[in-house]
């Protein structure tokens, strides 16, 4: 691709906050690509919308890695709270903007924020798993991985680092720099605030302790390992990076 394309691409594509807090997921088989892929036309269905996407697999399937328990509650509760924030907070702006009573405007957006973000990333990170996966990626996410960072080994280090050690509604994330077509490892703290615009996320580890507490208690460092040896879904990371370029 030439630096010009790259250039046009990064400067007219759609930014990814702008997807997580536009976009609106019918509740259907669909909707974890409509929720989790700013590239993905999505026909908005009006404010208050969103619904939680099903899982792309049984709650018991990626046992004995991530348990049972910890995955409904996870989905169940925490992904479900998000994907009813965000509805709460888009109809309160649509009910502001109708009455023109803009009072409560800076309380809506924050909570628009959080929320868009965190039903944005955890749409992405429950796909980001599958049963059996791990191993390293493939193709042209492997060379992109080479290019970026030396190595897989490499790559490897810096995601668990920044995983390791994000702080509050943390994530370590793999994201794809859409203006300069590289990838980038970023490290969220407060997963509403992007570290930097125009990155698509294609790899997401949760990371606040909601999402592995039960089973791993304060070991995160053994939860960030088992998340990459046993279950990354490279084939979808592939996918997402060849979203994100097309
Ligand atoms: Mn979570």
């Amino acid at each position: 691709m030439s630096t010009d394309r790259r250039q046009f691409l990064g400067l007219t594509g759609a930014g990814l906050v702008g997807a997580s807090l536009s976009c609106t997921s019918p509740a259907s088989a669909a909707a974890f690509a409509a929720a989790s892929d700013p590239a993905a036309k999505v026909v908005s269905q009006g404010p208050g919308k969103h619904s939680l996407p099903d899982l792309p697999y049984a709650k018991d399937a990626l046992e004995p890695y991530y348990d049972t328990k910890t995955v409904e509650l996870h989905h169940g509760v925490h992904h479900l709270g998000y994907v009813n924030g965000l509805n709460a907070a888009e109809k309160q702006m649509a009910e502001m903007g109708a009455k023109e009573d803009f009072a409560g405007t800076k309380i809506a957006a924050k909570a628009m924020a959080f929320h868009g973000a965190g039903h944005l990333l955890h749409s992405i990170f429950w796909t980001n798993m599958a049963p059996k996966g791990g191993g390293k990626p493939e193709g042209d996410l492997a060379k992109a991985i080479d290019r970026d960072f030396g190595s897989y080994k490499a790559f490897l280090g810096l995601f668990t680092a920044a995983s390791n050690s994000a702080e509050g509604s943390g994530w370590g994330i793999l994201g794809h720099d859409r203006v300069h077509d590289v990838l980038r490892v970023l490290q969220a703290e407060k997963h509403e605030n992007f570290a930097v615009w125009g990155v698509t996320p294609i790899l997401v580890c949760d990371v606040w302790e909601h999402a592995y507490y039960l089973k791993y208690q304060n070991r995160r460092a053994e939860w960030t390992k088992v998340f990459m040896d046993h279950l990354v879904n490279w084939e979808d990371v592939s996918r997402r990076l060849a979203s994100s370029r097309s």
